[in-house]
């Protein structure tokens, strides 16, 4: 096969037409940008916590609800999340974060980014209404972002993707923890591919999607161009109970930025997905990104359709 003649592929992602479906001029005070959001599905609405920056540059999180994860968003008045100034990994903000349901817990669990004097952590608090949360403080060193825990324990034990950045290098890590306070095991999960679309940074996006063929991972590759970085999303594939192995990576992006409101905004040519719901009775996938560093975007696909695609991609090597 001549790996430069290509099939035009499906489009398998496709971007909800209401695009942005959060943006700053429609937010109830006054901020600069709207986007990054860990979203869930909470009391029979999709409920998000936008990451929205103010005009000194610092970011907290607020709610935004909706009946059907695409139309009539609810925002809060008021921020959900704001830093502590009296902790010391909260002095510039808090942003990106990612949200799961802990069944055995019953509470959900978020982990942000936390800007500390030393640079980013991964902190995690948790919540039963997003309304009031429990720090639990930063999980390792700096410098360190993109994380989520999975939605379930795996083998007795918590599970974490997160990107440190060690020695310049930004790859994909996993972690294990029997209490969420004590983390080891560390391996590199995903690493960046040297001459590749995402050769210069990788970082998780949503949390993993669990499906029967395995955990469901859509991450975001960088590459430094001459006018700055591009972000683009990938896929890949991890075994079900033993997710340190990839079973799947494919070789091309499923989406990039393209549309104007990717590649005008305070960071252009950035999609950056941190949320994702299935909707059960569809089994559509629902991708939610920041665009531009500025608004929020949906991009939506069948489950299935993806699942497949991931399953027919090469092991590329890396696994
Ligand atoms: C990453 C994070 C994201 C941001 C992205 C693009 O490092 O800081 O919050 O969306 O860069 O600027």
């Amino acid at each position: 096969m001549n790996p430069y003649i290509h099939q035009k592929p499906a489009n398998h992602f496709k971007r909800y037409d209401g695009n942005p479906i959060l943006s700053p001029d429609r937010w109830p005070y006054a901020c600069n940008s709207t986007f990054n959001p860990g979203v869930i599905e909470h009391n029979g609405e999709t409920l998000m916590l936008v990451r929205v920056e103010d005009m000194r540059g610092f970011s907290h999180l607020t709610r935004a609800r909706s009946k059907d994860g695409k139309t009539n968003w609810v925002v809060d008045d008021e921020p959900a999340l704001v830093p502590d100034p009296g902790l010391d990994e909260e002095q510039f903000g808090v942003e990106d974060p990612r949200i799961v349901w802990l069944e055995e817990r019953q509470e959900y669990a978020v982990t942000y980014v936390s800007f500390s004097q030393d640079g980013p952590v991964v902190s995690l608090a948790m919540t039963k209404d997003f309304q009031n949360f429990r720090r639990c403080g930063p999980l390792l060193p700096p410098e360190d972002k993109d994380a989520s825990l999975f939605p379930r324990l795996i083998n007795g034990h918590y599970v974490l993707i997160h990107r440190p950045i060690i020695r310049g290098e930004a790859h994909i890590w996993i972690s294990f923890s029997p209490d969420l306070t004590f983390w080891g095991k560390h391996k590199i999960l995903i690493p960046a591919r040297q001459g590749w679309w995402d050769c210069h940074r990788v970082g998780l996006g949503p949390p993993p999607v669990e499906t029967p063929e395995g955990w469901l991972i859509i991450y975001h590759g960088v590459r430094y161009t001459a006018s700055g970085s591009l972000y683009r999303v990938g896929i890949a594939m991890l075994d079900l109970e033993e997710p340190w192995k990839i079973l799947r990576r494919c070789d091309e992006w499923v989406f990039g930025p393209h549309r104007p409101y990717e590649r005008v905004g305070d960071v252009p040519g950035v999609t950056f997905p941190t949320g994702v719901t299935v909707d059960k009775q569809t089994n559509e996938l629902r991708v939610y990104y920041g665009a531009a560093d500025t608004t929020t975007c949906l991009a939506t696909a069948d489950l299935d359709d993806i699942v497949e695609l991931a399953m027919n991609c090469p092991d590329s090597g890396y696994v």
